[in-house]
């Protein structure tokens, strides 16, 4: 990696601060989830997938206890019959089932490329359903779903859980309702760095045996307007590279960078000691920049793309950015 790094030289303009002196900071940035509205499969009404055609793609089982034979998940072209009000988004939803009162929590992760971020208020939003007792017509098959086995829906960092709605919300057959998931990260949260999860989970506490999930959606604010890094690039050649830093100090900004997220602390002999990055131990520091918003921009090589990532530090304040991959 070595000779991929970024070699970035200062070279702020006035008029480059002038141009994105304009852009707005602290806004919700909405995290991307694969198959978030369970729409990948194009499904003729009432027809599914299950896990033995792919189940509901970028979407794992996740069925820790190993129930017998599996959990059973997929994309649902849903039945007007089984959800009146027919799905929350889209023509399907994702479904989870278990035929057994197991008292045990299964049904689908997905593991995001983002990782938690420093500074950061996340708020997980899912529809979450209860399907009602239906003939299919197109399945041939009377299905008894009289009942809720209950639901759980979690954020996870790494293997950890951060914040989890664990069945709050009490579903009428034949409804979907939203449930939100919050949670703050903290200064010094050791998480910070690890790859963000969702799991969407049947409790299989009753009979009713399915429960629907819709609409995924994470968003990532900062908190109290921190420190909100934006790269623009040339990315996938080499070329001018543009670091922006907004909601500082107006002091110095530093930008670093390394070959992968982490949870480094910088050390004594430098600025901000104890201050714990999201990067991983190769960070080094691109260069500083003054100012709110603080624009550093330099010429970035094409082996940095996709590879290289960067933080943000107000050197004042000590406040963190969000860390971005160089893309
Ligand atoms: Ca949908
Ligand atoms: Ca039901």
């Amino acid at each position: 990696m070595s000779n991929q790094r970024m070699r970035i030289t200062a070279k702020t303009t006035a008029a480059l601060i002038a141009i994105t002196a304009t852009a707005t900071s602290a806004v919700a940035q909405e995290i991307p989830i694969y198959n978030a509205g369970f729409e990948e499969y194009k499904l003729v009404n009432d027809d599914f997938s299950w896990k033995e055609i792919g189940g509901a793609p970028g979407w794992d089982i996740y069925d820790p206890d190993s129930l017998f034979l599996g959990v059973n998940v997929g994309d649902w072209n849903v039945h007007e019959d089984a959800h009146p009000g027919e799905a929350p988004e889209g023509l399907n939803v994702g479904w989870v089932y278990w035929g057994l009162v197991s008292n045990t929590a299964a049904g689908m992760q997905q593991i995001l490329d983002d990782t938690l971020q420093a500074d950061t208020a996340y708020e997980l939003t899912v529809q979450v359903g209860n399907a009602q007792s239906y003939w299919s017509e197109f399945n041939q098959w009377d299905y008894d779903y009289e009942g809720f086995p209950g639901y759980r829906i979690e954020l996870v960092a790494g293997d950890t859980v951060l914040a989890a709605d664990d069945n709050s919300i009490v579903l009428d057959e034949g409804t979907f309702q939203l449930s939100t998931v919050n949670y703050d990260v903290k200064p010094g949260d050791p998480l910070i760095g690890e790859k963000l999860a969702i799991r969407l989970l049947n409790l299989t506490n009753d009979i009713g045996w399915e429960v629907e999930f819709d609409d995924v959606k994470l968003n990532a604010s900062p908190i109290g307007g921190g420190l909100k890094l934006t790269i623009d690039s040339n990315c996938p050649n080499a070329g001018k590279a543009t670091l922006t830093a907004s909601g500082g100090s107006g002091g110095t900004i530093a930008f670093i960078y390394a070959t992968g997220t982490g949870n480094v602390t910088i050390p004594n002999n430098l600025p901000c000691p104890g201050v714990t990055l999201g990067l991983n131990k190769t960070a080094k520091m691109a260069g500083t920049a003054k100012g709110n918003p603080a624009v550093f921009q330099g010429n970035a090589p094409a082996g940095a793309c996709g590879r290289i990532y960067v933080q943000a530090l107000d050197l004042k304040t000590c406040a963190l950015s969000n860390v971005l991959l160089f893309d």
